[in-house]
């Protein structure tokens, strides 16, 4: 019997996995009204709208995806308006969307292993990408853009969610090309920074630096030995800094039809990770190792003379699924949690030096936007309630790096969280008072309530999250666990 003690200190789980499954049901209704059930008070200063992007179907003509990831993006939003705020929610409609509801079933095979229905001969040789539209979503150059990191990103009107088409940038990206999911934003430069990745034999990875009006300024090609899968890199003022993990490809099974690509990656803990500062304004990438380990997400990165700090989130292995498992009956705790480390490279020596953050599972760090680049104190994340072990994302965990202390705000036992959103608030403004600057904002968190079979917008006050919501918006149906959102002052 599980218990449901949220202050449990051993290993025993904080939440049921059926409680859990809930959240992973997908959501086929559009939706577009204002909040009206509301908790606790929603602060004034707290005005413009929080995008939100993951995959809202879990399954197509009745027939259960296999992988999450898998899942066609759907894209909330939430305004925040004269003290109220408005939620609506819209399917990026993509050409793979339309032709999959109009047919009534799978017809793309999807890159974690949902296959075609027709068994393998159905999936043989298949190696069309269906562009799912479903890790991010960004508003930058007054355009909308929904981001999945092997194609085009698709374009959305910001106020209606309508679709209005995949776009390559006014021309930047070339049929077949890819623009990641993970763009940063340089808080000095006021530049939006996004990669494109081409694995292969040798990875080849593309940077670009794009201005406030949209224009790409900057552009640069780098290339390094050997298969990569990287998902998100780390921003400094003068470098991107990118983790090859040692993780390869053997794509005869997916050729095959067997499997699907992202379920042909293997981890090999002989190999290293390895490091590349690729300096954004060209030059020779400079070149580290660590020992192995797989990122999917890092926290931040900057430079104090001659080091560069990286703070990720680090996995012993590819936290990759068995494929004869149902994601949904997944046993948490045989899998390895993500933790935080911190990467500490020394240019001139090569040293590479690593040390543990936190012991907790945790996934989907944020910060202060200005600290992105910078020497930084406060690093937010989701996180397991249990302060060891691995186990769904259920509180919000906000470590002080200079003290190490903690706070850490949890909707354990029947409550579940994702990505916490920084919104800075701009009358908390105390430049005597760096400290204070660092956590003067908010944190926006949509939760899935399995009480109510329903989601929540959580508002958390960044200087202090362990006194939990400032405010909780009920919305009148669940939302699936999402990937990734910005929030845009407008
Ligand atoms: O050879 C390449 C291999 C590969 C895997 C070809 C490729 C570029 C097509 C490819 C594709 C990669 C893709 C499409 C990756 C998409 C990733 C994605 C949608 C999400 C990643 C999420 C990561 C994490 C850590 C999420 C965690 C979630 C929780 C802990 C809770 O829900
Ligand atoms: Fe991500």
């Amino acid at each position: 019997m599980p218990t449901l003690n949220p202050q449990a200190s051993a290993n025993l789980p904080t939440y049921s996995l059926t409680d859990w499954q809930g959240g992973t049901r997908s959501l086929p209704d559009e939706y577009d009204y204002w909040i009206d059930e509301v908790t606790g008070e929603i602060p004034p200063g707290l005005v413009g709208t929080l995008f939100r992007n993951g995959p809202g179907l879990l399954d197509i003509g009745g027939v259960a995806l296999k992988h999450p990831f898998d899942g066609d993006g759907m894209i909330c939003a939430f305004t925040f308006k004269d003290g109220q705020v408005h939620f609506r929610n819209r399917y990026v409609q993509t050409t793979g969307y339309q032709a999959e509801q109009q047919a009534g079933k799978i017809l793309y095979r999807g890159v974690f292993g949902t296959p075609k229905p027709g068994g393998w001969l159905n999936n043989l040789f298949d190696m069309k990408l269906k562009n799912i539209a479903n890790t991010q979503v960004i508003y930058w150059g007054a355009k909308l853009l929904a981001l999945w990191e092997a194609a085009w990103p698709y374009q959305l009107n910001p106020a209606t969610l309508e679709t209005l088409g995949e776009i390559n940038l006014d021309g930047l990206l070339k049929p077949g090309d890819a623009f990641a999911a993970h763009p940063r934003l340089d808080p000095q430069q006021q530049r939006l920074v996004n990669f494109s990745l081409k694995p292969g034999l040798t990875t080849a990875v593309r940077l670009f630096e794009f201005a406030l009006d949209g224009r790409c300024v900057l552009e640069q090609d780098y290339n390094f030995p050997g298969f990569a899968f990287i998902h998100d890199f780390a921003l400094t003022p003068n470098y991107g800094i990118f983790f090859q993990n040692p993780v390869q490809l053997n794509p005869i099974p997916y050729l095959l039809g067997f499997k699907g690509a992202a379920e042909c990656l293997s981890f090999n803990p002989q190999h290293p990770t390895h490091i590349w500062l690729l300096p954004r304004l060209g030059g020779t990438p400079l070149h580290f190792t660590m020992p192995a380990c797989f990122v999917f997400h890092h926290a931040n990165a900057f430079e104090l003379g001659d080091d560069i700090v990286v703070d990720s989130i680090c996995y012993e292995s590819f936290p990759g699924l068995d494929s004869d498992t149902n994601y949904r009956q997944v046993d948490f705790a045989s899998l390895p949690p993500g933790q935080l480390w911190r990467i500490r490279i020394n240019k001139t020596s090569q040293a590479v030096t690593m040390n543990q953050l936190d012991p907790r599972c945790c996934e989907f760090p944020c910060l202060h936007p200005n600290y992105v680049g910078q020497p930084y104190r406060y690093l937010y994340t989701a996180a397991a309630d249990n302060p060891t072990g691995n186990a769904p994302l259920q509180g919000i965990l906000r470590l002080d790096l200079e003290t190490q202390t903690q706070e850490f705000w949890s909707a354990a036992p029947r409550g579940f969280v994702t990505e916490p959103v920084f919104v800075p608030d701009p009358t908390r403004i105390n430049p005597e008072d760096s400290a204070s600057q660092e956590t003067a904002g908010w944190l926006l968190v949509l939760t899935y309530e399995a009480s109510r079979q329903k989601s929540d917008l959580v508002i958390l006050d960044a200087a202090n999250v362990s006194q939990g919501p400032l405010a909780r918006l009920h919305l009148k149906h669940h939302i699936p666990y999402g990937l990734h959102g910005t929030f845009t002052p407008q």
